[in-house]
């Protein structure tokens, strides 16, 4: 089995077991894990592939199932089921949150119905894997820690899906600053570059509308940032300042279902752009280490670009999920003469979630992150353990996302982020 969720943790160490061997045949005679995912398209397709590999790769101490996958429109969802190896369909999630043969509720859709549903699988006795962002506002996420802290003291768990902690590089990233290998954190440099958006013709989908996805670059992309930076650091954000701008107000309505990020336009048609193309912010962490974040869809010629670095009093570290399996490490007690970056190729069977995977060398890819958070959240059930991001996580990088949003409509003026 690969490493643990958390791998400096003592709570995490503690909860690594087996050894490593890829799952067998005798997966199947584990206790099931009934997985009802609501959502088909990207998203759902990303987690359908970790449901269906996790038991294959590593050795879970349950057998997930996929066992019911749902979406409004019943020949699209059934071609879905059939694609990523669903046993049933559902058109109505209400309808897939009380089924009898399902354990977990696995939420896919955008963010407007995130409360809704977890909210409803918490109450029938679900676990649940929520899609980040955990939700739209900080009174639905309020809602949901609320509704999930309820759930916990009757043995539910409830995880909110920020992949990037499951690169191998960036869990090992984690693991070597709580070992203290930057020493004391001065700096937290963090982008996030798409641009999928250049195109003033790209159509509206439902990515650019408030009242469907919450906010824009900041939310879709921003989130993943907040989250990963603080995640790496072991520190949350005190407060900060921002900038956010929508460089293309309207924009031509979609002409059929979404393709990938984007859709074909409907002729003759416009609609406007309710959220933001872009977030730049800047912040404090309570160590007094600062931080920037940049999160576009506007980047011309950045497809994927997270990049992340740390730097601290002892060395660096810096991460680009453009080159997932490496890490980039300087350490400042080398001699001068000899000093610099070093690529860490993590490929290692030592490394996170890698002695189930490839010998050294054959890496993975973006795909194994929804494998790797299968993985975890499994054995989280099975320890009864909670889940790490948990809803409290989720939520308070909700409440980030809303100081900048409060701070860019206030001309960048710092604001406090409850802790
Ligand atoms: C689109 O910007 C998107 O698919 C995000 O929604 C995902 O969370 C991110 O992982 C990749 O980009």
């Amino acid at each position: 089995m690969g490493q643990p969720q958390q791998p400096e943790g003592a709570e995490a160490q503690a909860s690594a077991t087996g050894t490593g061997t890829a799952a067998t045949g005798a997966s199947a005679t584990r206790p099931p894990l009934r997985v009802g995912m609501v959502g088909y398209a990207f998203m759902g397709a990303a987690h359908s592939q970790g449901w269906r590999t996790a038991g294959r790769v590593f050795d879970l101490p349950l057998n997930p199932q996929l066992t019911a996958i749902c979406g409004r429109d019943a020949d699209a969802v059934r071609v879905a089921a059939d694609r990523h190896g669903w046993a049933s369909t559902e058109t109505d999630w209400r309808a897939l949150v009380e089924r009898d043969d399902i354990d977990l509720v696995d939420i896919c859709t955008p963010g407007d119905s995130h409360a809704e549903i977890a909210l409803a699988a918490l109450a029938a006795g679900k676990h649940v894997l929520c899609e980040k962002p955990l939700a739209n506002t900080v009174a639905e996420a309020e809602a949901m820690v609320r509704a999930a802290e309820e759930a916990g003291a009757r043995g539910q768990l409830a995880m909110v899906g920020f992949n990037y902690r499951r690169v191998p590089a960036t869990a090992l990233a984690r693991r070597m600053v709580a070992e203290g290998r930057i020493g004391r954190l001065r700096h937290v440099r963090v982008t996030y570059l798409q641009d999928w958006l250049v195109d003033p013709e790209a159509p509206l989908t439902w990515r650019l509308r408030k009242e469907l996805a919450g906010s824009g670059a900041l939310g879709d992309l921003g989130a993943h940032i907040v989250d990963l930076a603080q995640y790496l650091t072991g520190e949350r954000l005190a407060g900060v300042s921002a900038l956010t701008e929508t460089f293309v107000r309207r924009r031509p309505l979609p002409g059929g279902a979404a393709l990938g990020l984007s859709a074909v336009a409907a002729e003759g048609t416009t609609g406007e752009v309710t959220v933001d193309d872009a977030a730049v912010f800047t912040g404090r962490f309570p160590s007094g280490a600062l931080a920037s974040f940049e999160a576009t869809r506007y980047a011309t010629g950045r497809k994927n670009a997270l990049r992340i670095e740390l730097n601290g009093e002892r060395g660096s570290l810096a991460f680009d999920l453009e080159r997932l399996n490496e890490l980039s490490y300087h350490d400042g007690t080398e001699p001068g003469a000899h000093a610099g970056f070093r690529r860490i190729l993590v490929t290692e069977p030592d490394h996170p979630y890698l002695d189930a995977w490839w010998p050294p060398g054959h890496g993975l890819g973006y795909e194994h992150t929804f494998v790797h958070q299968a993985r975890d959240l499994v054995h989280a059930v099975a320890e009864g353990r909670r889940p790490e991001p948990s809803f409290a996580d989720g939520l308070q990088v909700q409440r980030v996302l809303a100081a900048v949003e409060e701070s860019a409509e206030k001309n960048s003026v710092y604001t406090p982020i409850a802790l």
